[in-house]
Formats: C-alpha cells, structure tokens, sequence
C-alpha cells in the first residue's frame, strides 16, 4: 500500500532515522499535521506564540537567525515548551554550501542548531556533499534532514530536473535525508517512503506580495498528497487569536488527512 493512503503511525517503520520515527508517532498521538512558522523578531513574542499554539502542532519551524535578542535561554526555554507542547523542532536553515562549511554552520557559531533542532533543511544545489557534511554532525544526534526539492515561491528554479536530482540525492542518504520541502508527493512507489512537508499553506490570502504563493491545506494534504502543512502568517498574522487560527488550520489539515485515508 503506497504510504498516501497509509497512517502517520504506519509509516514509522519505513524510517530508521530517529527523528522521522518521532515525528510520524507525534502527529499519530497527538492528530495535528501542522507546523507552525514561527517568524516573528524578538524572544517575547517567539516564547508567547510559542506557547499558546503548541497544543496544536507537531513541529516548530524557526529561522532562528532573524531573532534580534537571540540568547542561550531562549533556546532552554523552548526546549522546555517543546517538552511541555509536545512537539519537535524544525531549524529552517536552508544550508546551501559545501560540505565542510555547512558542518561547522550546523554545529558552531552562535546558534548551534544541531543542539536543539530535531529537523533542518538543505539545498541540493552544491551536490551530495552538503547531505554528508551536515550528515557527519547530525546523524549520530538523532537529527534529520529534508531537502528542498521544490519552494512555494513564485519563479522558483527547483522544477523538472532539478527536484529529479533531490529525489536521487535523498535516496542515497535514506538514513539522514527524511523528506522534501515540496509541494506535493514526489514519489508514489509502495517500496520507499519519504516524508513532504509544504510551505505556502493558507486559508484567507493567496499571495504576500514578495512571490509567496498559498495553497490550501486540503489543497497541499488531499489533492497533492504531501504530510505537513507549514504555516505562518496565517496563524498570528495581524489582528488574529493566535489559538484559535492554530486550531483552525489543524483542523483542516487533519480533516484534509482523514479525506485522504478513506478515498
Ligand atoms: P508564511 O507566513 O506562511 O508565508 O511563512 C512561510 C514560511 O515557510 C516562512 O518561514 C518561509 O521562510 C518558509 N518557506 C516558504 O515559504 N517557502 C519555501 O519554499 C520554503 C520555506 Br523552503
């Protein structure tokens, strides 16, 4: 059975890479497909939406790098909403350079994302030894990777060929590599699973003005068959009750996956 019409629960055994295998379990248990984006610039508002979304998500994406008063506490203190929410930790760094420097960007410098990111992101650009480099620190941590196969953007040049060569590039480092930043299922077979997670995800705009494009979640989930919808600002975006778009977006996530599983 293709792992479309399969549960998140049954796929956890397709994975040996910890992280897959928390992730897919986590949205089993706790029924939420959605990731929150949290881009917002200063520690209170971070640890605040942080807070009060975390009932409803599976996954925390940060750009920790666009924090101005970015500090080590801020770090205990969402590893801490992480334990107490039940969610994990996606670092959207979209590393991009050769293997030895994305090592070191990964490990070192200030924020040291291998540390406290359960998933961070790559582009296939410079070749496989970007997935090796990074592979070389965060393997042996538990940590997985997705590449970015496609981006939600208008004017993308990660189409045709290009997404070809993630798809390869991932699987021959199916024990690092989880998944794809896409939107849509990359690859239908019954025999190799990959998990997709989707940026561009709304339910009121359909465009930001700066080449972001939004789909719908039954759009992303039920038609083209990706895992996780990624969503920002359509959860704290102005005037809005941060808990009750979180629980909005899941809902229609999860109902996008229940639709799925039955047809
Ligand atoms: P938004 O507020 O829902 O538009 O935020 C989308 C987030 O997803 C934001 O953090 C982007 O950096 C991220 N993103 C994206 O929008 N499109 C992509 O292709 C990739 C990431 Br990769």
């Amino acid at each position: 059975m293709s792992s479309i019409s399969k549960k998140y629960g049954e796929r956890v055994e397709n994975f040996s890479n910890k992280a897959a295998r928390e992730l897919l379990s986590l949205i089993e248990r706790k029924k939420t497909n959605l990731s929150l984006a949290l881009d917002v610039t200063t520690k209170r508002e971070f640890l605040e939406i942080a807070d009060k979304v975390g009932p409803y998500i599976c996954l925390l994406k940060t750009h920790i790098d666009i924090l101005v008063d970015f500090d080590q506490d801020l770090i205990d203190q969402l590893k801490e909403l992480r334990a107490k929410h039940d969610f994990l930790i996606f670092e959207d760094r979209k590393f991009a350079d050769i293997g030895n420097t994305v090592k070191y960007q990964y490990s070192k410098g200030i924020y040291k994302i291998v540390e406290w990111a359960d998933i961070t992101n790559a582009h296939p650009l410079p070749g496989d030894g970007i997935v090796s480099g990074l592979k070389e620190v965060g393997l042996s941590l538990g940590r997985g990777l997705l590449l970015l196969a496609e981006m939600s953007s208008k004017g993308s040049l990660a189409t045709g060929a290009y997404t070809e060569a993630a798809i390869e590039m991932a699987r021959r480092h199916k024990d690092f590599v989880i998944g794809f930043i896409a939107g849509r299922k990359l690859i239908c077979n019954d025999d190799e699973d990959f998990i997709v997670m989707s940026p561009g995800v709304g339910l009121d705009a359909s465009k930001d003005g700066l080449g972001q494009q939004y789909k719908t979640p039954r759009s992303v989930i039920f038609e083209n068959g990706s895992d996780i919808i990624i969503v920002g600002r359509g959860i704290y975006g102005k005037d809005k009750d941060v808990a009750t778009e979180a629980q909005r977006y899941r809902d229609a996530g999860w109902n996008a996956y229940l639709e799925r599983l039955t047809n």
